[in-house]
C-alpha cells in the first residue's frame, strides 16, 4: 500500500510537470520576467490547460477578469520586429502553435479589452503529415517566436500564444489549451486591414479536425493536418 502510494504521488507530480505556461514575453531579443507584460494565468500555479473552448478561459485565461489585465504592464514593441513567448518549461505535449492579435480597446490593459471578433492570426506552426504520420513542432523547445506584421496599424493590442495539444484529443474536450496574452503597444506600424477575424470564445467549436483528432490513430485516407481556425494573416 506504501509502494502504491509513493507510485500515485511521482505520477501526480509527473502529470503537473507535463503541463507549463507561457509567463514571459519576448521582444527585443529579451525575455523579460513572469507575468511583467503577460497578463498571469489562472494555471500560474497548477500549470493546467484550458480543455473548454466554449469558456471566458479560452481567450486570455486570466487568473482573475477584472484585476489582472491592470496589474500587467505594456510593452512597447515595433511592428516588424521578432516577438514570442517562453515557457516555464519544454511545450512537451505533441500539438499545433499559433499567435493570434486583436486590437485592445480602449487600452491593452483594460479588462474587457478583445471580448469581440477582433483576433486575426498571425502565425502557425503546425504538424507536418509525413509517410503516413503526423510529425510535430519540437517538443524539447521552451520557446515560440514569430514576427509582428509590418503592415500592422500602430495602438494598443493583445497578443495571445497558444498551443493546442494534442495527445489525449481522440474525445471531445480532450484537446489541452496552453494560452498566455501578452498586453502591446504597437508602434510604427503601417496600415494593413488584419482579417479574418474570430471571437475568444467562439474561434472553436472543439469539432474541428485539427482539434478532434487522434494522433497515433489518424483516419483512413487522411492527407493533413486541418489549422483550425482563420487564416493566418502575414500583413
Ligand atoms: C523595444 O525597443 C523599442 C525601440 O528601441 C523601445 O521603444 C521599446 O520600449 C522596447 N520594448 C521593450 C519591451 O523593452
Ligand atoms: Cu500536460
Amino acid at each position: 500500500m506504501k509502494a502504491s502510494l509513493v507510485a500515485l504521488v511521482t505520477l501526480s507530480a509527473q502529470l503537473a510537470a507535463a503541463h507549463y505556461t507561457l509567463p514571459d514575453l519576448i521582444a527585443n531579443s529579451t525575455t523579460f520576467a513572469d507575468w511583467l507584460y503577460v497578463r498571469e494565468t489562472a494555471n500560474h500555479y497548477s500549470n493546467g490547460p484550458v480543455t473548454d473552448v466554449t469558456s471566458e478561459a479560452i481567450r486570455c485565461y486570466e487568473l482573475d477578469y477584472t484585476a489582472t489585465a491592470p496589474a500587467t504592464s505594456i510593452a512597447t514593441v515595433q511592428a516588424g520586429s521578432t516577438v514570442g513567448f517562453k515557457g516555464n518549461d519544454d511545450f512537451y505535449h505533441p500539438g499545433y502553435f499559433s499567435a493570434y492579435m486583436s486590437p485592445a480597446a480602449p487600452a491593452a490593459n483594460s479588462a474587457s479589452a478583445a471580448e469581440s471578433s477582433t483576433w486575426f492570426k498571425i502565425w502557425e506552426d503546425p504538424p507536418v503529415f509525413e509517410n503516413g504520420a503526423l510529425v510535430f513542432p519540437s517538443q524539447t523547445i521552451d520557446e515560440i517566436t514569430f514576427t509582428i506584421p509590418k503592415n500592422l496599424p500602430s495602438g494598443q493590442y493583445l497578443l495571445r500564444g497558444e498551443q493546442i495539444a494534442l495527445h489525449v484529443a481522440e474525445s471531445y474536450g480532450g484537446a489541452q489549451f496552453y494560452i498566455g496574452c501578452a498586453q502591446l503597444n504597437v508602434v510604427d506600424g503601417g496600415d494593413g486591414t488584419p482579417g479574418p477575424t474570430v471571437a475568444f470564445p467562439g474561434a472553436y467549436t472543439g469539432y474541428e479536425p485539427g482539434i478532434l483528432i487522434n494522433i497515433y490513430d489518424l483516419p483512413a485516407g487522411y492527407t493533413g493536418y486541418q489549422s483550425p481556425g482563420p487564416a493566418v494573416w502575414s500583413g
